[in-house]
């Protein structure tokens, strides 16, 4: 066990928020992610890592090393009465913010975190964040923080930033705010502060982007436009299949899924320069999104820390296929813009995306080529919902340009970090008992290559559920039957066999029943 601080590594984690597995480059995408395709070729990409479907409890689940539904989000930032779903993090785990500053870590967040009760974005005025049921960063274990509280909202004036324990006014900061951009900073001046002392640092860095709405920088979105005009998300979701197969990504005997029955066929879908414009704005906040990255990188050699320094980088899901509609739920993110003009909340396509005005989602068929090859999208625990891409990067412990293929998740990566930290669990934390990690550490896969999960991985989100192990994989949409998948023979979910392998399916039922008492799963939909 590492107990000299000079020796124990540095964690960076960066999480980026409903991007799909084909969306960087070295993912297969043609969106220009340069920074992150450096670390992946001077370390390792994981072609099955997985995610928990959605926005909160993959946070819940990543911050904790617990299921989101022990860790108190079952479902999103609602308490709806039970522990399982109180909508904030419990008192009986404990973050990996909480665990490695007990262990001597200096701890620092910068970007979103939705891990703390729900809040009603109009009314910023109303919160009360560091109340019992509004737990902070600050209040979990971190240091530092900078950042927002909730889910989603202006790129360009975000409501409700938050410095420490502070709100602050993002418009009086800084003239032409960017949110990407200033996560990004924050993050570097984090590093420096890190640097100056001797403790080893975690550092969790969680963007927004590529979330809706679709906000981007002029220069960014030049990049782009026009590049989807020919043969749109049919030709793209056909080009980024090839791409991963020739990676060795994908196996090339998996076929790629159909176009999903709601989208048109690119040459029947009409207005064509507003849809090649909207995923131009999208490609832009993934492509600002990985300058962050190299900002950061810079940042980390700049103080000689990037040698000793573990940097995973992923999606909290898949693209996401919501629509955004003119008076529609949304509409309760979106009245604040820097100027204080209206903004015309919904996907008109008589208006060009990308400026603080609009508030508007990329769509159903984009997201499906977002997450080519797969099936569905984020809220579904098929593979287009769940497979995230996974970057680790480590010059002092990992050989450069490796891919690994063992299904792993992100329960895992607490129990990981802990370990290379040489950091226990806790059993107890102030003065209460802590359920104990869920995970297994990846660790030897990092260092050697050679790794085994041993323990089936469970999902259930909106009564979408999912067992994986080893070969494979059952899984059902809400209300559906169970499906069964070979994942040897078929990442793409084509091929069910839940009728031909009954014995399969029963084993892995139960299996699930009994994890789903156990961790508190409620009936979809939920009930007050
Ligand atoms: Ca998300």
């Amino acid at each position: 066990m590492a107990t000299n601080s000079k020796t124990r590594p540095n964690f960076v984690l960066f999480l980026v928020d409903d991007m799909g597995f084909s969306d960087i480059g070295c993912y297969g995408s043609e969106i220009q992610t340069p920074n992150l395709d450096r670390m992946a070729r001077k370390g390792m990409r994981f072609s099955q890592m997985y995610n928990y479907a959605r926005c909160c409890p993959t946070r819940a689940c990543l911050l904790t090393g617990a299921y989101p539904h022990q860790a108190g989000i079952g479902h999103m930032m609602e308490n709806t009465g039970s522990p399982a779903y109180q909508g904030f993090l419990r008192d009986d785990v404990v973050t990996i913010a909480e665990a490695l500053k007990s262990g001597g870590y200096r701890t620092f967040m910068s970007g979103k975190w939705h891990v703390g009760g729900a809040y009603d974005p109009t009314r910023p005025d109303s919160w009360r964040p560091g109340e019992r049921e509004h737990p902070t960063p600050r209040q979990r274990g971190f240091d530092r923080y900078y950042g927002t509280l909730d889910g989603a909202g202006s790129f360009f004036a975000p409501h409700a930033l938050m410095k420490d324990d502070s709100f602050v006014d993002a418009g009086a900061e800084k003239e032409n705010f960017y949110y990407t951009d200033a996560i990004s900073e924050q993050a570097v001046g984090m590093i420096e502060e890190a640097a100056d002392g001797d403790d080893p640092f975690f550092l969790y860095v969680a963007y927004t982007a590529p979330h809706w709405p679709l906000h981007a920088l002029p220069q960014d979105i030049a990049k782009y436009e026009g590049l989807y005009r020919k043969g749109g998300w049919d030709a793209l979701r056909t080009a980024r299949h090839e791409e991963l197969k020739g990676m060795g990504l994908l196996d090339s005997r998996w076929p790629i899924s159909p176009r999903d029955s709601a989208a048109p066929p690119w040459e029947e879908a009409g207005n064509s320069d507003w849809e090649d414009l909207r995923m131009a704005v999208y490609s832009a906040q993934v492509d600002r999104m990985d300058q962050g990255v190299g900002r950061i990188l810079a940042a980390l050699e700049a103080s000689d820390l990037d040698d000793n320094t573990l940097i995973l980088f992923l999606s909290d899901n898949g693209g996401c296929a919501e629509f955004l509609s003119e008076n529609g739920w949304v509409d309760r993110y979106s009245d604040w813009t820097p100027d204080g003009r209206p903004m015309t909340v919904g996907n008109d396509p008589t208006l060009a995306p990308g400026g603080p005005h609009t508030f508007m989602s990329y769509d159903l068929p984009w997201a499906n080529a977002s997450n080519a090859p797969f099936r569905l999208y984020k809220h579904w625990v098929h593979e287009g919902g769940i497979s995230t891409p996974m970057i680790a990067y480590w010059p002092a412990s990992i050989q450069p340009n490796q891919i690994v293929h063992e299904a792993c998740h992100i329960v895992d990566i607490m129990p990981t970090l802990l370990e290379a930290a040489g950091v226990g669990h806790p059993a107890e934390y102030n003065g209460k008992a802590v359920l104990p990690l869920e995970g297994e550490s990846f660790l030897p896969l990092l260092q050697t290559g050679r790794w085994s999960r041993q323990s089936h991985i469970f999902w259930e989100h909106e009564g979408n559920r999912a067992v994986r192990l080893g070969q494979w994989k059952l899984v059902s949409k809400h209300a559906d039957p169970w499906e069964l998948y070979d994942m040897h023979e078929d990442r793409t979910e084509l091929n069910d066999l839940s009728e031909k392998n009954r014995p399969k399916v029963e084993e892995f039922a139960e299996l699930y029943h009994a994890w789903a008492d156990r961790v508190g799963v409620m009936p979809w939909p939920l009930r007050r």
